[in-house]
């Protein structure tokens, strides 16, 4: 009898410490299948994307929807994988692939150099880059010449930011940080800051839904660069190389144009 309560003990001992560590759990099935090269059966990827980054990533009624959404559902219907949708500041999003919380994102996300040394990319699928963004009264912003001495609204984590803090010193650049882009709008509208540095498609998309935007772009675009869907470097290559398979397959079949031209275009 007193071996048989031992036994029960610890069995939910074992038990209560799996609850406690969240053994069993989808997510961490999934952590834990991470470095594994190939799919099994019943992997579900967790998949970032921006929270609010319209028209990529956004929510309409309580669901999300936007081009890397849509693309992604695409790909993995067309290639067979499950995933669970992840939406976030963009700030946590590479941190959580690198540290293995998640297994991939497709947030709107510019291929860099930089990334490239922690993150592993799919092919381009988007052609993006950085525009300048003022306030539609502000008259004296009209390129990057315009800039020195004056306060920039910035979203962290991304390229905008890291464009302001290289040009900090060069401008005398005064540097205000949100989280999200509507946030980080919601400054220059509001006359606290004097410019933005949002992506072209991002910042052109809000200007066009906005009948009232009281924003305007300044001047041409600072870069240009593709958007790519990523993973932890060296990990994960079977789900890259389905996204990569997928997108390939969504461009021939005329998907792709599809779901992007809901968005952008006419
Ligand atoms: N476009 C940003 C970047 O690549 C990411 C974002 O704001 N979702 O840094």
């Amino acid at each position: 009898m007193k071996r048989k309560t031992i036994v029960a003990l610890t069995c939910t001992l074992i038990l209560a410490m799996g609850a406690l560590t969240g053994c069993g759990s989808k997510k961490d099935q999934t952590v834990a299948n991470n470095s594994a090269d190939t799919a099994s059966e019943d992997k579900v990827y967790l998949i970032a994307c921006d929270a609010k980054y319209a028209p990529f990533s956004f929510e309409e009624n309580g669901a999300y929807k936007g081009i890397d959404v849509e693309l992604l559902d695409a790909i993995a219907e067309i290639e067979g994988f499950e995933y669970e949708l992840k939406p976030m500041d963009f700030s946590a999003v590479i941190p959580s692939i690198t540290s293995r919380q998640l297994d991939g994102a497709i947030a709107g996300m510019s291929i860099t150099d930089e990334r490239k040394q922690s993150l592993d990319f799919s092919d381009g699928y988007f052609e993006s880059g950085l525009s300048l963004v003022v306030n539609a009264k502000n008259t004296d912003i009209n390129g990057e010449a315009d800039l020195t001495g004056k306060a920039a609204s910035i979203k962290k984590g991304t390229a905008g930011s890291q464009f302001a803090e290289d040009n900090a010193d060069k401008y005398d650049l005064k540097l205000n940080y949100f989280d999200d882009s509507p946030t980080m709008f919601l400054d220059v509208e509001n006359g606290n800051s004097d410019f933005l540095l949002e992506d072209y498609p991002v910042i052109a998309y809000k200007i066009k839904v906005d009948g009232d935007s009281k924003l305007r772009i300044a001047g041409e675009k600072l870069t240009t660069v593709n958007y790519g869907f990523a993973v932890k470097k060296g990990e994960n290559q079977e789900l890259l190389k389905m996204f990569n398979d997928g997108l390939k397959k969504l461009k021939e079949d005329g998907t792709y144009d599809k779901i992007v031209g809901q968005y952008i275009g006419e």
